[in-house]
């Protein structure tokens, strides 16, 4: 058995990420797929947040770790990942934040955005959410969609600023967070920026199969609800 068990949502870009890095990084690992089974007593009795991806692995203190990003962090500082998580605290500073201003700004509207579309319940106290009707719904939801631009515009003028990637010559876990988020915006057909579609792209022949395989399954997904819809 592996030190780390991996315990996802196939679908979801935030596991995404996670399935991504321990692939990229040639870390040993078991995947289990636990698809509906977030709120079964036995998953919240290790993971009360109910929340994927989840590690579990012996050395940590309540034996489970969620939260994408807190998961990549970990796995780096614990294997020395240097090339995904630079020790050096300037550029780590820069890599934690492109991932808190992501989780914190950028993916909140995105969420609002894609996740009518994609079956995904909303957050509570949130329009989409509420008791509102589907017209104010739907204008809730747009404007979360007109509010990706600045987020985006700052992550291309700000953290990649004409580097290939984040991390710079290569992808670092920023890197790895930012284009599994990117995939959802194909689930509304948001026109992605030139910059943005070339540098999945990159991030997608730099990172091989590694990102391709976890990619296919949120595109799956992504297909499969717009063929619901047709
Ligand atoms: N900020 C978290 C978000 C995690 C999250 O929202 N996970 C969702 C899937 S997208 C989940 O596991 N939901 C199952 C549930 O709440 O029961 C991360 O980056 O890991």
């Amino acid at each position: 058995m592996a030190d780390i068990k991996l315990n996802v949502i196939k679908p979801s870009v935030n596991n995404m990420a996670a399935r991504v890095f321990v692939r990229a990084a040639g870390l040993t690992f078991d995947e289990n797929d636990v698809y509906g089974q977030t709120r079964s007593d036995d998953f919240l009795a290790r993971n009360p947040a109910h929340l994927t991806p989840m590690i579990e692995a012996k050395a940590l203190p309540k034996g489970a770790l969620w939260e994408s990003c807190a998961i990549m962090q970990y796995l780096c500082n614990k294997h020395g990942l240097e090339q995904f998580y630079p020790t050096d605290p300037e550029r780590r500073a820069m890599i934690d934040s492109a991932m808190f201003y992501l989780i914190g700004t950028l993916y909140p509207h995105l969420a609002r955005a894609t996740y009518p579309a994609l079956g995904f319940p909303q957050y509570a106290g949130e329009v989409g959410a509420s008791e509102a009707g589907a017209a104010e719904k739907e204008t809730a939801r747009k404007a979360a969609a007109d509010a990706l631009a600045e987020p985006l515009s700052v992550f291309e003028r700000f953290y990649l600023d004409g580097k290939p990637f984040i991390g710079g010559d290569a992808p670092s876990i920023a890197d790895i967070r930012l284009a599994s988020t990117l995939e959802f915006l194909a689930a509304i057909d948001y026109a992605l920026p030139g910059w943005a579609s070339d540098y999945v792209k990159r991030m997608e022949a730099t990172l091989g199969d590694a990102y391709a395989e976890p990619a296919a399954d949120v595109r799956g997904y992504i297909a499969y609800v717009k063929s619901q819809k047709a």
